[in-house]
C-alpha cells in the first residue's frame, strides 16, 4: 500500500510585541492544516531588565489573547506559559524545543525589534540544522531599504527632513506637492503652558478581560517584588480595545494635541497626549491606519492643522526616524557615551523618594501607569540624568524597564540621542539640557515644591540650576563649539570665576546628596 506523505509544516513563532491580527508577515502565508504558531513566555525576556509588572502582563496577555483568537480559527498554537515545566526560558530555546518536538525543521518569523534578539536568532540559524527564515517586519511605514536610501551620503540624520520625506512618500497631509496649510511644521503654536484651572479632557481606559484580569494575577503572583503598581493596569490588549481607545483620542482629544504638547501639569499624567504608543508598539494598532484617521479628522473640519500635523510628525516623523537610525546604527551606536558620563542613577529613580516636586510626580505615574508623557522623559527625569552626568546604561536599563511602550528600537535613540546626548549629536543637533526655568515655565511643578527655582545657590535652591550651569562648564570642550549653545555660554563666561567654583562644588554637592556617585 502506498502512503501519501505530506510535506512538513512549519513552526511560526510570534514575538511578544507582535499582537497583529492578519497583518504579521510572517503568518501571511500560514497553513492552518500543518503549521504550528508558537508564543512563549520566557524569563529571559522578563527579566533582562526589571519591567514594570504592567508592561509584563500587557505582553503576556497580549500574546494569550492572539493565541486564543488564532486557536478559535482552527489554527494550531503552542502556547508556553512562564511557569510550563521544561520552559528554556529563552526565545532561541523554545524554538528549538518546539521545533524538535513537532517535528518541524522550518522556522518562519517577523524579524525582532532588538538588536539582541536578532543576534541570537541569527546564531540559532548558523548553529543548527533548522531552516530559519526572518521576515521583514512591515508594520513600519518606512522600510529598512528606505531609510538606508534616505540616509546615504548625509553627514547629519535630521528627523525634521526625514519627516518632510516621508510626507512626500505617503501622502499624509499634502495638498499636491505642498504640504496642507502651507507649513510643515506647527510647532512654534505647540508650545502652550496649560493655562491656570484648565484641566485635560476626560479619557476612555480600559476595563482589564478576563484574559487580562488571569494575566494580571499570574504577573501579580510571579513578581511580587517587581517595579510597578499594578492593580491600576487599563492598557488595551486586543486590537478591539486599541482601536475603542484610538477612536476616543480622535473624537475627543486630538483637537487641543498640538497647543499643550510640551505642556507638564501636577497630578496630569496624560493631558492631551494620545496614549498610544504602547498599542502601537505591541502592534494592535497599524501606524499608517492611525496617521490617516488623524487626517481625516482634519480633512473634515473635526481636528485643527496644528493639532493634526503635531501627531502625525510624532508617528510618520519621530517614531519612524528613531527605528530607522536604531538599526542603521546598531550595534555601535549603543556603546556611545560622547560626554564620557560616568556616574550611577540615582536611586529615587525607583522609589520616587525625593523632595524635587517635578521628579517626584514624574515617578509616580511611571510607578502608577507605567507611562510619563513625552516633556516628562525628555525634560525632567532625562534632563536631570544627564546635568548630574550619569552613565548612558543605567539610563537605558531604567527606560527600558519602567514603560508599557519600551523597546530598544524606540528607547535607546530617544535616550541617547535625545535625553541625555549619549549619541554625540545623531538624532539631535544639541543636548535638550535645561536649567529649572524651563520646568518653571511649562510646568506648576515648582509653585508647590520645597526647592527654590529661582536660586542657584544654596540647600534650598533647585538641584537643576547648578547642574545645569555645571554640565555646559564640565563639557565645554565637546559643547562650546555647537552654534545653538553660543547663548548660555556667553552667559557662563560672564560669571566671575568665584560663581563658577561655587556652581561646581554646588553640584558636587547635589552628586553626593543624590547618590550619584562614580560608577
Ligand atoms: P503622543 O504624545 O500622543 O504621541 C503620539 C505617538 O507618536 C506616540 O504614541 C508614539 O508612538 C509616537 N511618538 C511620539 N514621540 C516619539 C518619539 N520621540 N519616538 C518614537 N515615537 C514617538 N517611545 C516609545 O514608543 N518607546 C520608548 O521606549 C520610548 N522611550 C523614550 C525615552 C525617552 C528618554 C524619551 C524622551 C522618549 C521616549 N519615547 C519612547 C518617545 C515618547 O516619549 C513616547 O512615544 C510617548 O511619550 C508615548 O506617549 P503617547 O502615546 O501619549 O504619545
Ligand atoms: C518585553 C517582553 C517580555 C517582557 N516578555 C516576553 C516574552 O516572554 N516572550 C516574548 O516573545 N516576548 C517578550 N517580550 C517582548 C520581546 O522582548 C520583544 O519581542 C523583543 O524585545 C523584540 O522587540
Ligand atoms: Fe523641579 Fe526645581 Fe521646580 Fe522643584 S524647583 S519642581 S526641583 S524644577
Amino acid at each position: 500500500m502506498m502512503t501519501v506523505m505530506t510535506p512538513a509544516g512549519t513552526l511560526r513563532p510570534v514575538l511578544g510585541d507582535q499582537i497583529s491580527d492578519g497583518r504579521l508577515p510572517s503568518l501571511a502565508d500560514l497553513d492552518p492544516a500543518r503549521d504550528v504558531v508558537l508564543f512563549a513566555e520566557v524569563r529571559e525576556e522578563a527579566a533582562y531588565v526589571p519591567h514594570h509588572r504592567q508592561k509584563i502582563a500587557l505582553i503576556f496577555a497580549g500574546m494569550r489573547g492572539f493565541a486564543e483568537r488564532l486557536r478559535q480559527k482552527g489554527v494550531r498554537v503552542r502556547y508556553v506559559r512562564l511557569d510550563e515545566p521544561g520552559n528554556t526560558h529563552t526565545i532561541v530555546g523554545e524554538i528549538a524545543r518546539a521545533a524538535a518536538s513537532e517535528g518541524l525543521q522550518h522556522v518562519v518569523m517577523t524579524e525582532p525589534g532588538e538588536w539582541r534578539l536578532r543576534q541570537a536568532l541569527d546564531a540559532l540559524s548558523h548553529n543548527s540544522s533548522m531552516r530559519l527564515d526572518i521576515r521583514e517586519d512591515d508594520r513600519f511605514i518606512c522600510s529598512h531599504g528606505t531609510f538606508q536610501a534616505w540616509a546615504r551620503g548625509k553627514t547629519t540624520l535630521r528627523m525634521e527632513l526625514f519627516y518632510r520625506h516621508m510626507r512626500q512618500r505617503t501622502g499624509l497631509l499634502m495638498d499636491g506637492n505642498e504640504p496642507c496649510g502651507g507649513r510643515w511644521n506647527f510647532d512654534t503654536e505647540n508650545r502652550k503652558r496649560l493655562p491656570k484651572g484648565a484641566s485635560a479632557p476626560a479619557r476612555k481606559f480600559i476595563v482589564p478581560n478576563a484574559i487580562a484580569r488571569q494575566t494580571l494575577d499570574d504577573v501579580a503572583r510571579w513578581f511580587p517584588d517587581g517595579f510597578g503598581a499594578i492593580d491600576t493596569f487599563a492598557y488595551a490588549t486586543t486590537p478591539h480595545e486599541a482601536e475603542a481607545l484610538l477612536a476616543a483620542f480622535l473624537d475627543n482629544i486630538l483637537p487641543g494635541f498640538g497647543d499643550y504638547q510640551d505642556a507638564m501639569a501636577k497630578g496630569e499624567p496624560w493631558l492631551w497626549h494620545s496614549v498610544l504608543s504602547a498599542s502601537l508598539n505591541l502592534g494592535l494598532l497599524d501606524p499608517m491606519d492611525v496617521c490617516k484617521r488623524a487626517e481625516a479628522q482634519y480633512r473634515a473640519g473635526k481636528a485643527p492643522l496644528n493639532a493634526v500635523e503635531g501627531f502625525v510628525r510624532q508617528i510618520l516623523g519621530w517614531r519612524e526616524f528613531v527605528r530607522g537610525v536604531y538599526w542603521l546604527r546598531m550595534p555601535e551606536y549603543k556603546k556611545r557615551n560622547a560626554l564620557g558620563a560616568d556616574r550611577r542613577l540615582p536611586w529615587f529613580y525607583w522609589s520616587g523618594e525625593t523632595d524635587m516636586a517635578c521628579i517626584r510626580d514624574v515617578i509616580a505615574t511611571t510607578r502608577d501607569n507605567a507611562y510619563a508623557h513625552h516633556i516628562q522623559r525628555l525634560m525632567v527625569t532625562g534632563n536631570f540624568a544627564m546635568l548630574l552626568g550619569v552613565h548612558p546604561d543605567p539610563i537605558n536599563a531604567w527606560y527600558m524597564a519602567v514603560y508599557a511602550d519600551a523597546y530598544e528600537w524606540a528607547e535607546l535613540p530617544n535616550t541617547h540621542g535625545m535625553a541625555t546626548f549619549a549619541d554625540g549629536g545623531i538624532v539631535g543637533s544639541k543636548p535638550y539640557a535645561a536649567s529649572g526655568a524651563y520646568i518653571n515655565r511649562m510646568s506648576d511643578y515648582c509653585g508647590t515644591c520645597r526647592y527654590d527655582v529661582k536660586k542657584r545657590i544654596g540647600q534650598d535652591a533647585c538641584p537643576f540650576n547648578a547642574l545645569y550651569w555645571d554640565f555646559l562648564d564640565r563639557n565645554r570642550k565637546v559643547l562650546s563649539g555647537n552654534i545653538r549653545l553660543a547663548m548660555p555660554y556667553k552667559s557662563l563666561d560672564r560669571m566671575s570665576a568665584a560663581d563658577r567654583k561655587n556652581i561646581r562644588l554646588q553640584a558636587e554637592r547635589w552628586r553626593e546628596r543624590f547618590g550619584a556617585t562614580p560608577l
